[in-house]
């Protein structure tokens, strides 16, 4: 059982507190941190900041999802991330997921020695499911109504959690066909991907909904544009509001939050578990 399975393992038998995944974006585009850590030092030294700071495991990704993105090709899209999960699988030690749809892009990052896949697709692909049933790796199913050049255009559900609650069902037990172990299965309703700001908010209350049945439940709500909706600011005005957010979520217990702030969040989530203890007697 490779370390980052322990700590899902661990999480699930709800003996651990909610695990910080620390966002790396590799990319010139990504709608915070874009165009810092383009080179593997800048992208190393920022992956060693946050396993300080409290990160339990990172998340690299090497394409911009932010809504009217490009693609990126294949090959670019490997040059960005593998040198990036070879030298952290090297230099530090803590779990590494890469956020990527790409079957042949998780297949290399894989073997450059990262233990999980963040798919922001919604394990659609049957081939990216192959690569992961074939990993054996824990996978992230995430739900997108659209693609990201056209997903804010116009977001309709019946019933908002039901219809992502059901959506994101399916995809597991689609994985779990292609032969994905039940238990390294991670939920993600999918914050600002095809959601408009009444769906987020409906989405970011349901983290139980969202849980039935066992699976794991990831949110990355992190300085997202639905926080400058309400309160009318920039993304990088946007901290104390991701962390009022992630306190509501820490309260629905929930499993994993994929967070730019981990600092923060890591004091963040330590006063919130000690809020939550009771002592036996007063003494
Ligand atoms: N959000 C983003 C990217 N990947 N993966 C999961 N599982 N859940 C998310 O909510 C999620 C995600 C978008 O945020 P970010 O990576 O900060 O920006 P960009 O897509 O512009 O690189």
């Amino acid at each position: 059982m490779s370390e980052l399975e322990r700590m899902l393992s661990a999480r699930r038998e709800e003996s651990s507190p909610t695990l910080l995944m620390g966002i790396l974006n590799v990319t010139p585009d990504s709608f915070y941190d874009g165009g810092e850590y383009d080179t593997s030092a800048r992208a190393l030294e920022r992956a060693r900041e946050m396993v300080e700071n409290g990160a339990d495991l990172l998340d690299v990704g090497g394409e911009s999802t932010r809504p009217g993105a490009e693609p990126v090709a294949l090959e670019e899209e490997k040059d960005r991330i593998i040198p990036v999960v070879e030298s952290i699988d090297t230099e530090l030690s803590v779990p590494v997921s890469v956020d990527t749809t790409k079957p042949e892009v998780a297949a290399a990052a894989l073997d450059a020695g990262a233990d999980m896949i963040n798919d922001i697709s919604g394990l659609e692909n049957p081939d990216l499911r192959s690569v992961v049933a074939g990993a054996g790796c824990p996978v992230c199913i995430m739900h997108m109504q659209g693609t990201p050049r056209t997903m804010q255009e116009n977001p309709r559900y019946d019933d908002v959690v039901r219809d992502v609650a059901a959506y994101l069902r399916r995809q597991a037990d689609r994985a779990i066909e292609a032969g994905i172990d039940r238990e390294k299965i991670i939920l993600d309703p999918g914050i600002g991907f095809g959601k408009s700001l009444e769906h987020n908010r409906k989405l970011l209350n349901s983290v139980g909904e969202l849980r039935d049945r066992g699976f794991l439940v990831l949110v990355g709500h992190s300085r997202k544009s639905f926080i400058g909706e309400v309160l009318g600011n920039d993304v990088s005005d946007r901290l104390a509001a991701t962390l009022g957010v992630s306190v509501e979520l820490l309260h629905q217990d929930v499993d994993l939050l994929r967070v730019h702030d981990v600092r923060e969040h890591a004091d963040v989530a330590r006063i919130t578990e000690w809020m939550r203890t009771s002592e036996d007697h007063d003494g």
